[in-house]
């Protein structure tokens, strides 16, 4: 891809304590989902976590208060390198669990107005990019809008992998940002106009990404929290800051 390395935001995403997996039990510390974004200024519109169900992904430990992370191995690998964990280059895992073993799992994420979201597949993840863990932003990501559209139209896909109806249907875009003559839904607007069917549509995604990131990046305004009525551009660094004090989010390079 690039010249340099890509910097990702990891959003951290809590693992409800009395849903544990069994293979994570003993674990006495917090539990993350970490998801690698480019765009953490669109928390405000997360819905759901999504994981790949034939990827593997390891949970370990960090030097982050002793929180154990879920992540491909990939990621802990090259996290190993960025002091994320007591001995360099060292991961320390305590399970391997599939995707499969991870959906379903009830999360609290940082600034989305949902209280609980759940773990969710996605078809198109790549094991070989960021974490393996994505924040589904219906809103303003096309392939997040047709993954989701997908589960929500098809009973017989939500339960091929056990997903009961109230981890999906209650979920619908968030109007977060407002980018000009897209609306403030704008990957639905622009998967609406191009007839968008499903996750697997790659040629018309890969249009309507095109269409939607640039616009909402350099001309989106954001309409929700504090820095509503701000550009995206101007306040995606003061956001980020914020995220990473509270203890919501790290940087991750690769
Ligand atoms: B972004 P780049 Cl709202 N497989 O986060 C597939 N997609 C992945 C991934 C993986 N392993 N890891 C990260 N991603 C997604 C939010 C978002 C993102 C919005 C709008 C645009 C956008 C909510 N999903 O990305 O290839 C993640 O989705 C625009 C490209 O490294 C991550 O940021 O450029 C982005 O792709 C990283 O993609």
């Amino acid at each position: 891809e690039g010249v340099g390395p890509q910097e990702y935001t990891l959003i951290k995403m809590k693992v409800a304590k009395n849903k544990v997996p069994e293979k994570l039990k003993n674990v006495k510390t917090e539990i993350f989902m970490v998801a690698a974004t480019l765009r953490p200024e669109t928390m405000y519109g997360q819905t759901n976590c999504w994981v790949h169900p034939d990827i593997k992904y390891i949970a370990f430990e960090t030097t982050r208060n002793g929180e154990v992370w879920i992540c491909t191995r990939r990621a802990a690998r090259n996290m190993a390198y960025q002091g994320f964990t007591e001995k360099t280059g060292d991961v320390k895992v305590i399970a391997e669990l599939t995707g499969q073993e991870l959906i379903g799992l009830a999360l609290s994420a940082p600034l989305t107005p949902h209280k609980v979201i759940y773990t969710l597949p996605m078809l198109t993840i790549k094991e070989d990019k960021g974490t393996g863990v994505v924040t589904c932003v219906p809103s303003d990501s096309p392939d997040d809008y047709a993954a989701l559209t997908d589960l929500q139209k098809k009973q017989p896909f939500r339960e091929k992998y056990g997903i009961t109806d109230e981890m999906v249907l209650p979920y619908s875009p968030i109007s977060i940002i407002e980018v000009p003559g897209l609306g403030n839904l704008s990957a639905v607007t622009v998967c609406e106009q191009l007839k968008i069917q499903s996750q697997n549509d790659r040629d018309k995604l890969a249009e309507a990404k095109e269409l939607v990131y640039l616009k909402g990046f350099y001309d989106g305004i954001l309409l929700v929290g504090e820095f509503a009525g701000k550009k995206v551009q101007d306040v995606k660094k003061d956001l980020k800051k914020k995220l990473v004090d509270q203890n919501e989010a790290d940087t991750y390079y690769e």
